[in-house]
C-alpha cells in the first residue's frame, strides 16, 4: 500500500485528515503514534527523523516520495489530488477563503492553545493541575466556539456551508468531539451541535470516529 498516515486515535489534527481520507475513499495503512506510551512516541528517533514537529499526523505517499505534516496542508493537498467523489474546498474564491477561515478558526486559534505539549509545559513549568489544565482547554474551546456559532448563523445549513460538505466540517467535528471531552455544554452552541450531528450520520465520518481506530483505548 503506498499511502501512511501516522496518526493516534484521540488527536483532533488526526482525525481530520481520516475524515477526508475516507470522503476520498483513498485506501491507507493507518500508523499508530502512541502521544503518551514510552515518554510519547512522537519523540522517539524513528518518527522524529520522519517529522522533525513531533507532532501527527504525518501523510506519507511512498509511490510519489511525499511526506507531508500540517492537516491543512495535508487535506488541500487531497483534495486537488483526488477531487472525486466530492471536492472539500468550493471553486468560488471567496467561498474557498471562507472554508479556510473557518477551518483555520479551529486549526489555528483553538486547537493549539489545548495542545498536549502546551498542556504538559502548564504543569511542569507552572504547576497546573489536571482541574485548571481541564479548565484552561475548556476556555479556550468556548471562546473559540462562540464566536463560530455566530459565523455558522449566516453560513449553515445541513453543514458549515450550505448543503455540501467542506474542509471546515472535517475540522469542526473532531473540535467538537474533542470538546465533548472538557464537558463544553453544546447547547449553548446550537448551530454547531446541528452541523456536527449531521455530519456525523456520514459513513466517513463514523469510519474516522476515534473509537473506531485500531489503537483506541476504551
Ligand atoms: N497544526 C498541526 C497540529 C498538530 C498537533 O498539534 N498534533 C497533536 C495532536 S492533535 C500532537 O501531535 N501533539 C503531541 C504533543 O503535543 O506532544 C496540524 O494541524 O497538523
Amino acid at each position: 500500500m503506498s499511502l501512511h498516515l501516522h496518526g493516534y486515535w484521540r488527536s483532533s489534527a488526526s482525525y481530520r485528515v481520516r475524515i477526508a481520507m475516507y470522503i476520498k475513499q483513498l485506501d491507507f495503512d493507518y500508523v499508530p503514534i502512541h502521544l503518551a506510551k514510552d515518554g510519547g512516541q512522537q519523540f522517539n528517533e524513528a518518527y522524529s527523523s520522519l517529522n522533525p514537529s513531533q507532532l501527527v499526523p504525518l501523510f506519507i505517499d511512498d509511490d510519489e516520495d511525499v511526506f507531508l505534516n500540517q492537516s491543512l496542508a495535508i487535506i488541500e493537498y487531497l483534495d486537488e489530488k483526488y477531487p472525486q467523489p466530492i471536492k472539500l474546498l468550493p471553486a468560488h474564491t471567496l467561498d474557498r477563503a471562507r472554508v479556510r477561515a473557518l477551518s483555520q478558526d479551529i486549526a489555528c486559534d483553538i486547537q493549539p492553545v489545548a495542545n498536549l505539549r502546551v498542556l504538559n509545559h502548564l504543569t511542569t513549568t507552572f504547576d497546573a493541575t489536571t482541574e485548571s489544565r481541564n479548565q484552561w482547554c475548556k476556555h479556550w474551546i468556548e471562546k473559540g466556539f462562540d464566536a463560530i456559532e455566530k459565523r455558522l448563523t449566516n453560513t449553515a445549513a445541513d453543514y458549515c456551508f450550505g448543503f455540501d460538505v467542506t474542509m471546515a466540517d472535517v475540522v469542526l467535528v473532531p473540535q467538537v468531539y474533542n470538546a465533548l471531552r472538557f464537558e463544553v455544554d453544546l447547547q449553548r452552541y446550537p448551530n454547531i451541535k446541528r452541523v456536527a450531528e449531521n455530519c456525523n450520520e456520514l459513513d466517513a465520518f463514523t469510519k474516522a470516529l476515534p473509537e473506531n481506530q485500531p489503537d483506541a483505548v476504551q
